[in-house]
Parts: structure tokens; sequence; C-alpha cells
């Protein structure tokens, strides 16, 4: 059986986050893709190279088994479903929350207590559309891909919900919190096939992942 694995990442945090687990299975990236144009990255394991891809869109590839593995943000993997991807390790990485904002003057309290109908703008449609379901609150969802926080500014949406982490972009923009809906952290997602049939060469990295994010977590 060919055990070569493939590793899906995106750019940026999630990437950054994840070497020091990388580094913790004996594993280093040998390009670095802010620099490279590359989208296949080699690693110090001839057996084990990285493919970049969008946040968004790990979960694809991992499902299709065009990645063995890969790591998401839980926001991600909730819009996405998790349909045939095994989720054995909360890496607790690139942290952050999901919250309702609206602007500054707006009262939220209020609106909901009249039973207002709320315009949401938002990246994160199955997430909010069960949250205000739970609440009994009647929203009209507004999908967005970026920059949610530009809906109420501009007047296309009363409220948004996204990702808070340092709360600096709500704050640049004149939003305020008024709902935490949940935390959010990012997910080692592994290919159902592949678990079977790669066990052998995925189950130490897996290990090795699982140890060094608790590890890190100080537990
Ligand atoms: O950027 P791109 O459109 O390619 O995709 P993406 O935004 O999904 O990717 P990326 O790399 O930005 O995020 C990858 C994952 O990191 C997300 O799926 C989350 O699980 C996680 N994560 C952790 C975050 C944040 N923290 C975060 N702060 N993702 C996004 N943000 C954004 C947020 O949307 C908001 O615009 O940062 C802004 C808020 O940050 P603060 O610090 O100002 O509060
Ligand atoms: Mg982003």
């Amino acid at each position: 059986m060919n055990q070569t694995l493939t590793l899906a990442l995106s750019k940026g945090r999630i990437f950054e986050e994840t070497l020091p687990l990388l580094e913790a299975a004996g594993i280093v990236v040998l390009e670095d893709p802010e620099k490279s144009r590359k989208l296949i990255l080699p690693t110090s394991d001839p057996q084990l190279r990285v493919i970049i891809v969008r946040a968004s869109d790990v979960p694809t590839y991992v499902q299709y088994g065009a990645a063995d593995f890969g790591v998401a943000g839980k926001d991600v993997l909730l819009e996405h479903g998790g349909e045939g991807l095994y989720q054995p390790v909360d890496l607790n990485i690139a942290k952050c929350r999901m919250s309702v904002a609206v602007p500054a003057g707006f009262d939220y309290a209020h609106a909901v207590r009249q039973g207002a109908r709320l315009r949401v703008a938002t990246k994160y449609v199955q997430v909010a559309r069960e949250h205000f379901a739970a609440k009994g609150l009647h929203v009209d969802m507004i999908k967005l891909y970026g920059s949610m926080e530009l809906g109420p500014l501009v007047g296309l949406s009363d409220a948004i919900v996204d990702l808070v982490s340092t709360g600096s972009t709500l704050r640049a923009n004149h939003l305020v919190e008024v709902e935490h809906i949940m935390d959010i952290s990012s997910r080692l997602v592994v290919n159902r096939a592949a678990l079977k049939l790669k066990r052998e060469k995925l189950q130490p990295i897996i290990d090795a992942f699982e140890s060094a994010s608790q590890r890190g977590n100080g537990s």
C-alpha cells in the first residue's frame, strides 16, 4: 500500500500554528507559503507533502481524499457539515469566538424583546440560522464572503455574525459584541478511507499532534 500522505493547510494563522505540531512529529516544512507561490510544499519527510488551499476548502479536499488529512476551524467544519471526515483531535490552535455584533448605538436587547425581524449579514449562515432559531427570532440572513463588519455601517444589515479574537476589528468599526455564540478552535480532520488504508503512517502523526496540542494548552 502506498503510504504517501498529503496534508491540507491554509496560509496564515493555521499554517503558522500547525508548524509546531508538525515539528513535534519530527516534520519540517521545507518552503514558506508566504514567500513561495507553490501550492504543493515538500517536507523533511519524503512521504509527506503539504498542500496550500483556502481555509474553507480544507474539508472538501479531505472529504474527497485529495488530501489524507488537514486542519480546519470549527466554524468552517460546521458550515461544511463534516461529511466523510473523521475529527480525532481538537488542536486548540487559531482560537477565537463566534459572536453577534451590532453598531454601538443599536439596542439589540430591545429589538429581540420586540421580536423585530433582524437583518443579519454573515459568512456563517448555518451556525447563525441555528442560533437565531433557538432564540425563536426571525431573521433575514444575508450571505457574505468577507468584511462582515462593513454590513451595518452601510445599511446592509442590522447585525453581523463573525469571528472575534482581539476585538480590535469590531472596535475600529464602532461595533459591539452582544452575544457569544460559541468558542472556536481548529481541528485535525482525516479522510475516513485514508485512516484505514494508511493507518501505519497516519496514526503516529495524529498521536504527536494530539500530545503536542495538549502540552501547548498546559493540560
Ligand atoms: O482569509 P480567507 O478568506 O482566505 O479565509 P479565512 O478568513 O477563512 O482564513 P483565515 O486564515 O483568516 O482563518 C482561518 C481560521 O482561523 C478560521 O476559519 C477560524 O477558525 C480561525 N480564526 C481565529 C480566525 C480568527 N481567529 C479571526 N480573528 N479567522 C478569522 N478572524 C478574523 C475575523 O473574521 C475578523 O474579521 O479576524 C477579524 C477579527 O479579529 P480581531 O482580532 O480584530 O478580533
Ligand atoms: Mg481571513
